[in-house]
Formats: C-alpha cells, sequence, structure tokens
C-alpha cells in the first residue's frame, strides 16, 4: 500500500531526477553565445523592428477602417508606398533576428522547476503568448504577400489582432528583464559575454550574475567570446540584411526577376502595371466588356448614369499616381480621367459625405469600398479611364476604376459601377 510517506518520496525522487536530467540538457545546449548580453543585443533590434511594422501596421489599419474621430488625411501621394514598404522590408528582416534570439534563450525551456511561483507563472505565460505571436505575425505576413492563404480567418483582422497581442507582451517581457537589459546596455564590457541567459526573477538576477561575473573573471578568455560573439551577429545581420532587400527589390520592382509572386499567381503586368486580380478572376469579364456599360451617380431617383463616352466628354486630368499594393509593392503610372470632385458636384452630393465607389464584381472583399470626404474631394483623385497614355486595360479597372493619392492599392476600386453617398 502506498503511504504518503512513499509518495513524498516518489515524486522527490521523479523531481530530482527531471531536474538533472533537465540541467544536463542544459550543459548540452550550452553555448559560449548564449549569453545576456547576445540577446539584448539582438532583442533591442528586433524590439525597434516590431515596433515600426506596428506603427506603419496602425497607419495601414486606419486608412483601410478609420476611426471616426481618427481619419488620416491625404497627404504626399507617396506617403503609404513609404510606411507600407517600411513595413514589409523590416517585417522581412526581423525573422532572422527573431530566429537568431529564439536560439539564443531556447535552453531555457529546460529550466527545472519549470515554474516557481504565481509571478512566475504569468511571466512565463505572457512569454508563450509573445513567442507565438512573434511567430506568427512575420508567418501570416509572408504567406499574405505571397496570396496564398491556407486559414479560414481574415488576414487583416488577424494580423492587426495579433499585434496588440505581441505589443502588449512585449512590454511585459521588457518590464520583467529591466534590470539585465539596463545592465548588458550601460556595460558591455568583456565580463558580460561571460554571463549566461538567465531565467530569473530581478533580485536573484541580480545576485546571482555578480557571481557569475566573478567566476567568469577567474576563468578569463572572455575575448574569444567576444570575437564569437562578433561573428553570430555578423550572421544574423548579413541574414537579416538579404532578407531585407529581397523585400526591397520586390517592392520596388515587383515585376521581373525579384518579383516574389509572378512565378507563384502568374500575374499579368498590363501596360507595364502589375495586376494583383484580372478580370477574369473577379468575374466581372462580361459585364466590364459589355459596350451598355455605365456609371451609376448617386442614389435612388435623382441618380444619373453616365457611358463612357460621357466620362470622356467631361474635362479629362492627369496625374501620376502610384498603386501601393499592402503587400509592400509599389508602381508608379499616369492616370488620365475624370476629377472625383467635378464628377460629386455633377451628382450634387454633399462636400463632407463620405463616398461609397461600388464594383461590377459579387464576390470579394474589395468590391465595394469607402472613401473619407477629404480624399474624396483632393484633385488629384480621379475616375481613370486611361493607364499610361491608352484606354484602362480590362484587367486595370476598364471600363473606370478609382485612383486616389497617398491609399492603400486594395482600396483602388476597379470595374466600378456606382459612386453614392455612403
Ligand atoms: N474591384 C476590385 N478592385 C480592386 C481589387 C479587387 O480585387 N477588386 N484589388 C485591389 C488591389 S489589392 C490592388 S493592389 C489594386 C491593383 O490594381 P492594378 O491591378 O491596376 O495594379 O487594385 C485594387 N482594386
Ligand atoms: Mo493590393
Amino acid at each position: 500500500m502506498a503511504t504518503p510517506r512513499t509518495i513524498g518520496s516518489v515524486t522527490e525522487r521523479l523531481s530530482n531526477a527531471l531536474q538533472e536530467r533537465s540541467e544536463r540538457v542544459r550543459a548540452a545546449l550550452g553555448s559560449p553565445l548564449r549569453t545576456t548580453r547576445t540577446t539584448v543585443v539582438v532583442g533591442r533590434l528586433l524590439g525597434a523592428a516590431f515596433l515600426i511594422c506596428f506603427l506603419t501596421g496602425i497607419y495601414s489599419n486606419l486608412l483601410q477602417s478609420p476611426l471616426p474621430w481618427l481619419s488620416p488625411p491625404p497627404g504626399p501621394a507617396h506617403l503609404y508606398a513609404w510606411t507600407q514598404g517600411t513595413h514589409v522590408v523590416v517585417g522581412a528582416m526581423l525573422i532572422p533576428l527573431l530566429l537568431a534570439k529564439l536560439w539564443v534563450v531556447f535552453p531555457q525551456l529546460f529550466t527545472w522547476p519549470p515554474v516557481r511561483s504565481l509571478p512566475h507563472l504569468l511571466e512565463r505565460a505572457s512569454l508563450a503568448i509573445l513567442v507565438a505571436t512573434a511567430l506568427m505575425e512575420p508567418i501570416t505576413g509572408v504567406l499574405n504577400a505571397l496570396k496564398w492563404y491556407p486559414w479560414d480567418f481574415s488576414f487583416r483582422r488577424t494580423h492587426f489582432a495579433l499585434a496588440w497581442v505581441l505589443i502588449g507582451a512585449m512590454i511585459v517581457h521588457i518590464a520583467v528583464h529591466l534590470p539585465a537589459i539596463i545592465r548588458a546596455w550601460r556595460s558591455g564590457g568583456p565580463g558580460d559575454d561571460r554571463e549566461p541567459v538567465q531565467d530569473q526573477t530581478p533580485e536573484q538576477d541580480r545576485t546571482e550574475t555578480r557571481d557569475r561575473h566573478q567566476t567568469s573573471e577567474e576563468a578569463g578568455a572572455p575575448k574569444t567570446t567576444a570575437v564569437s560573439r562578433r561573428r553570430f551577429l555578423g550572421v544574423v545581420g548579413g541574414a537579416s540584411a538579404l532578407t531585407g532587400v529581397a523585400a526591397l527589390a520586390h517592392a520596388v520592382a515587383p515585376i521581373g526577376p525579384f518579383s516574389l509572386k509572378e512565378p507563384r499567381a502568374r500575374v499579368s503586368a498590363a501596360q507595364g502595371v502589375t495586376v494583383n486580380r484580372s478580370a477574369r478572376q473577379a468575374e466581372v469579364t462580361d459585364l466590364a466588356s459589355d459596350p451598355g456599360w455605365m456609371l451609376r451617380l448617386g442614389a435612388g431617383e435623382g441618380a444619373l448614369a453616365l457611358a463612357r463616352a460621357d466620362l470622356e466628354a467631361l474635362p479629362q486630368r492627369t496625374e501620376v499616381l502610384p498603386i501601393a499594393c499592402v503587400e509592400g509593392w509599389t508602381i508608379d503610372a499616369t492616370w488620365t480621367g475624370v476629377r472625383l470632385r467635378d464628377l460629386l458636384d455633377l451628382g450634387g452630393m454633399p462636400e463632407e459625405a463620405t463616398i461609397r465607389l461600388r464594383s461590377l464584381q459579387r464576390r470579394g472583399a474589395f468590391r465595394e469600398t469607402t472613401m473619407p470626404a477629404a480624399y474624396a474631394r483632393d484633385p488629384r483623385t480621379l475616375i481613370a479611364l486611361r493607364l499610361n497614355g491608352e484606354p484602362l486595360d480590362l484587367d486595370h479597372g476598364y471600363p473606370a476604376r478609382v485612383i486616389a493619392p497617398g491609399r492603400p492599392g486594395v482600396l483602388q476600386t476597379k470595374w466600378l459601377t456606382s459612386i453614392e453617398v455612403a
């Protein structure tokens, strides 16, 4: 019969055995590179990169879903190309940093006991959330840029929601490790190179690292560690530069040898401009090439209907404006057509009205969009009929599409069918 005493000794023996084993695993994984200093050096770059992605991501989301009290005004035509290009390039660059950081701290998975106290349990839980979201964000981002959706959920909503969780977990993480971060940041002397990464409460951290510091100085040879750390950081930095250059090349030259998606999606590039969704994919070919097509202005009784010839007869404007896709790529093009604000005046729509633009498309998230008055009334915003000197290609939104400055590509609605007050 098992008495409480024998049970007690069994759990004790088990615990001892596990402790021994986890210590052995950690010793086997030990590397002179796995130091607090390395993790702080990589960690602060990674933190800065995530922060940049967070801020540019908020901007992109605000443009796509403005808040009633916060709707970014139109700025320079290329502003969104810059912010979203930065988002994607920095997002690509942080992948090697993230992998390096996880490699450095990974032996801490084998600390024993896994949980020491309630605060420690909470800290570990927030760390699990941090690691999971830090991995999910670049993974979903890359898959979205490749237009590969092995999931059912809305990419944008999920990517955005996880970003808030990630930033929250990052703040907790930095707060918990602040003493070690400050120490590694301040000194940078060779002694720090010898300090293995610790998973400790702040007090333990302070006393135990002081002890380690002494033994490491006795042990000597801090120079080799500094050299190998520099080499490690060099490799990580090189990998990061490489992914950054690949993303940048794709961003500025989405057509051609650097294109990441052309081989996959077989996108055409009619009139020298990338096509994200063709007329055939959007299932609008018949409706868009119908000679009886009309653009409806307004709703209900007073609505006007304009044929393409009517639009061509109105004063034409030409603007050089980019298509800046959320995937990070940008292409400048010369657009000719009617100023949207001229059409709004023609339809008698109020100055301050938010405008709804509908396309011929029956399905799909981008089949209709709304545009705040500041963009709709901007003199650069056109209902484009021509692209780079030719009538719009069917794939670029023939008979008519919207093109506005500083807006994400997803909002540049193609194959328009109606314009009305939202
Ligand atoms: N109706 C409609 N408009 C749309 C889309 C769409 O799927 N349907 N895709 C948008 C996206 S994601 C981008 S990047 C631009 C691309 O325009 P382009 O094909 O002329 O380059 O169109 C936008 N307009
Ligand atoms: Mo896009």
